[in-house]
């Protein structure tokens, strides 16, 4: 088994321990800190979203194996981000409400981070309204993100779309979505400036729609 296999077996059976070891020993390998965090903890996360839809584990399998996901993120963070200092201003991010999967979420921040963002993390589970405060507290925000990785937190997401037009702050803030769920398509039709199916695009896509 390859190192990288090594890493997405321990983190898909919540082995969070030895997680950070086995990172450790990739990274002294030579293996490119991006392909870890692709093909070895986020591949980990496909695995036992699988393995959940097929009833083979059960959600504390699931929250096991996203404390190991999170443990290994935290040790590769020093190597992904790059270290830049902010400069593009407030960039407000959060899981819309019902939605308490944050995995995403925080790599989304971290690479927003290493891009010159300053992140302000409202966490999950976030009601419109507590987004309108964060815009409103934040004048010099330019740019929300926005995730929900449940089907069913999908109207949320659109709702929280609405409520910061209905807000008259779509002149202030430029709105990106994303999550598993979510396509360019749905995006459109919510009405969001953007959208990303990944940590990476999200932050060159974010660049673009404040430029
Ligand atoms: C870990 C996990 C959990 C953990 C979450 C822990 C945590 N702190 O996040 C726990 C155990 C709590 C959990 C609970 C539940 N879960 Co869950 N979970 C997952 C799992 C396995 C991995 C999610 C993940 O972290 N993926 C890895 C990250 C890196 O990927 P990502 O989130 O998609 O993020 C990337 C992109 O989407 C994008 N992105 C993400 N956010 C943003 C934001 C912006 C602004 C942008 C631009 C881009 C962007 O960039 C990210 C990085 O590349 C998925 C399976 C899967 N394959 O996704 C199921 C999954 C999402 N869960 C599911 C379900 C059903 C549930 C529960 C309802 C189970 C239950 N019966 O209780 C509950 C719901 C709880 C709630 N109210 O939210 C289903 C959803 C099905 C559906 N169609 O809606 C899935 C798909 C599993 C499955 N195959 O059935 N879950």
């Amino acid at each position: 088994m390859s190192k990288i296999q090594e890493i997405a077996t321990a983190v898909a059976g919540g082995k969070m321990k030895i997680v950070g070891g086995l990172i450790d020993e990739a990274l002294a390998e030579g293996i490119a800190a991006t392909d870890i965090l692709n093909e070895g903890l986020i591949a980990a996360m496909s695995i036992v979203g699988d393995q959940f839809k097929d009833g083979q584990i059960y959600v504390p399998e699931m929250l096991v194996a996203a404390r190991a996901m999170k443990k290994g993120v935290e040790k590769l963070k020093p190597h992904l981000a790059g270290g830049v200092t902010a400069t593009l201003g407030k960039f407000i991010i959060g899981t819309v409400e019902g939605d308490l999967h944050d995995i995403g979420k925080n790599l989304v921040g971290m690479m927003l981070e290493g891009s010159g963002f300053e992140v302000v993390d409202l966490g999950v589970d976030v009601p419109s309204a507590k987004i309108i405060d964060a815009i409103k507290a934040n004048p010099d925000c330019r740019i929300v993100g926005l995730t929900a990785l449940l089907t069913t937190t999908m109207p949320a997401l659109k709702d929280a779309v609405s409520a910061i037009a209905e807000a008259g702050l779509k002149n202030q803030v430029k709105i990106i979505v994303g999550g598993a769920p979510i396509t360019q398509e749905f995006a459109d039709k919510i009405g969001a400036d953007g959208y990303a199916e990944n940590a990476a695009s999200a932050a060159s896509i974010s660049k673009k729609l404040i430029a």
